[in-house]
């Protein structure tokens, strides 16, 4: 399998670390139940290929002493059981990217602990300092795909006083452009979510938690200068969500999906539909529990 080594060098620093560290470990997720339950007696529908609206990452977790973990899509609606891949040490923010629009991970940005700098690191493994402090001002980062500044994927976060960042990135994270989204809205997010296409279009979308419950979905444009659609309510009740994310398409139907964690640790699959109106599925339970034990998932 070519995912196993994608994922052994999710870390850029694992790669020697697989062969002495990279040991499944117990199903923290509990997705057995759920798979079996999906597959029915028959054998579930082949993987669509992963695409740059629709791709698949694993999910990265950070526990507090730094230990990284990654988990697989399972090819049945779920995740594999996570596999350790030893300590990441100074990651207070992850996006995996995929910089070639291949659907596949092959790099990430993250924001340090030390200095709070927005950095890069290709799965060859160097850092690449992008901006010092960043994180200082912003936070919630996230690399939802490309929403206009070419196939590189370009990178949102929320910032301080009702507005969003958004950086064009060139390959390698260099910028192509960088906007600032102003308006009070912004101040009412706790959170922003995405990857890829969750509209049908094939432009890149990102949903919204706000303190409320309500998320919304903010419909890409492919425009620099105006990235989003004005948003649209998805609904209410996501507070019982600690965290929402997306690894993609986790259940390889070709459309991408968001995932959610309770406040019980449990993981959610809200599966997309590919409409605007109503952009996901009710949601499925692919994790029983243990989810809260990470201080990053992503
Ligand atoms: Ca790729
Ligand atoms: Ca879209
Ligand atoms: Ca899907």
């Amino acid at each position: 399998m070519t995912s196993v080594t994608r994922v052994s060098r999710m870390s850029g620093r694992g790669l020697s670390r697989l062969v002495t560290a990279a040991v499944a470990v117990a199903l923290v997720g509990g997705t057995a139940g759920v798979a079996a339950a999906q597959g029915s007696g028959a054998q579930a529908a082949a993987a669509k290929k992963p695409s740059a609206s629709a791709p698949v990452f694993p999910v990265g977790a950070f526990a507090e002493n730094d230990n990284f973990y990654v988990y697989e899509v399972d090819g049945k609606g779920g995740l594999k059981p996570r596999e350790a891949r030893g300590p990441w040490k100074n990651v207070r923010e992850l996006a995996q990217v995929d910089r070639d629009a291949d659907g596949r991970h092959d790099g990430d940005y993250f924001i340090s602990e030390n200095g709070r700098d927005l950095k890069f690191q290709a799965l060859t493994g160097r850092d690449t300092n992008l901006v010092p402090n960043y994180g200082y001002f912003y936070h919630g980062l996230i690399a939802p795909g490309d929403l206009g500044g070419g196939k590189e994927t370009d990178l949102v976060a929320l910032g301080k006083g009702g507005r969003a960042n958004v950086r064009f990135n060139k390959f390698n994270g260099g910028l192509v452009k960088e906007i600032q989204l102003r308006g009070a809205e912004w101040g009412t997010y706790t959170e922003l979510a995405g990857r890829g296409d969750y509209t049908g279009d094939g432009k890149t979308d990102i949903v919204a938690h706000d303190r409320d419950g309500v998320l919304w979905l903010y419909k890409g444009t492919g425009s620099t200068t105006k990235p989003f659609a004005a948003r649209t309510k998805v609904g209410g009740g996501w507070n019982k969500y600690n965290h929402l994310f997306s690894n993609g398409d986790t259940d390889g139907d070709g459309r991408s999906d968001l995932l959610a964690r309770d406040g019980k640790g449990a993981l959610w699959l809200y599966k997309g539909t590919g409409k605007a109106a109503a952009p996901f599925k009710a949601p499925v339970k692919i994790g029983n529990s243990g989810w809260n034990q990470y201080r990053v998932v992503s």
